[in-house]
């Protein structure tokens, strides 16, 4: 077996406010990633939306919101910073923020950059949350439903510095089909940024169980599919809109090797021993051992639940 590291960090985000720049938000992810690279990461994650305020919790027209919040170049001048910065320290990133793109759909987005400061790998959001009409009778909407179009790129493995990355955003990590596509292409390492509120508007759910699920979600997903996830939340309070923290760097083994402790920017760092996901791909998790997909049908035929089978 291969005795491969990897030095991973994540970069968690505390809050950006609607009035923050998205040249003084640059700035600070452009701080950790320098800290990162100093504890000795190779590959640093963003969270979802990094570059902006979770903008979804806000009812506007389509067009304000994209006009506001997307970007339709990647990179642009207020990100080239972190770009160069990335090239120079010679360190790759995961970074989710809104895209138009070019024939003008607008996506949930996250991308990866190599350690040359190019783009090596592109993911659009399939797991939309939320709604599409206005909620009167909330504290606050959670609209991706309205401002983005479901992701048209599938769950795809991107191959970088002989490390294979697999992406997805924030919701998408609470469902398995997400890590099974992924680790059925090899990943070896799932990056996901997120921003989950502290209060469900759609039931009375405890505030702390959404720290829960979020664990357990990486935790056993890591474990089934023999990868490492690296988790990157934007979180504390956005104009008085709270969203949990608990970044994480989680195991094949599904234990937490890292978490972070503040709401605030924060970097947590672990050398990554990417053998250890060989093992349990090799023994308990051998897919083309004990995989059988002819009685896994219904995941893919099937959306919603229905009767038994006859
Ligand atoms: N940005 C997200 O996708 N947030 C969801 C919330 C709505 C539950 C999440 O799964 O964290």
């Amino acid at each position: 077996m291969s005795n491969r590291k990897l030095g991973l960090a994540v970069a968690q985000m505390g809050p950006v406010h609607l009035t923050d720049s998205r040249s003084a938000v640059v700035l600070r992810l452009v701080a950790m990633l320098q800290e990162a690279k100093a504890r000795g990461a190779e590959m640093v994650v963003f969270p979802e939306l990094a570059l902006t305020t979770f903008f979804p919790r806000y009812w506007m027209d389509e067009s304000e919101a994209q006009a506001r919040f997307f970007e339709a170049q990647m990179p642009n001048p207020e990100v080239q910073p972190l770009f160069d910065e990335a090239r120079k320290l010679g360190v790759g990133f995961y970074l989710g923020y809104a895209e138009l793109a070019e024939d003008g759909r607008p996506y949930n987005t996250c991308i990866l950059v190599n350690r040359n400061g190019e783009i090596a790998g592109r993911y659009r959001k399939i797991h939309l949350p939320g709604h599409a009409d206005l909620k009167s009778d909330v504290p606050f909407q959670h609209l991706e439903k309205k401002y983005f179009d479901v992701g048209n790129l599938g769950f795809r493995v991107f191959e970088s510095e002989a490390v294979k990355y697999g992406m997805c955003l924030c919701n998408d990590r609470r469902w398995p089909e997400t890590y099974r596509v992924l680790a059925l292409q090899s990943a070896e390492v799932v990056m996901l940024g997120y921003n989950t509120p502290s209060l469900n508007i759609h039931w009375n759910e405890p505030v702390h169980l959404r720290t829960s699920t979020h664990l357990i979600s990486l935790q056993a997903n890591a474990y089934q599919n023999g990868v490492w996830v690296a988790a990157a939340g934007k979180c504390g309070s956005e104009d008085g809109h709270h969203m949990i923290g608990s970044s994480v760097i989680v195991a094949p083994t599904g234990e937490i090797v890292a978490r972070t402790l503040t709401e605030e920017d924060e970097v947590i760092c672990v050398s990554a021993d990417l053998s250890l996901g060989e093992h349990f791909r090799q023994h308990v998790f051998n897919f083309a051992k004990h995989r059988r997909p002819e009685h896994y049908r219904l995941i893919v035929d099937r959306v919603g639940a229905g009767e038994p089978l006859p």
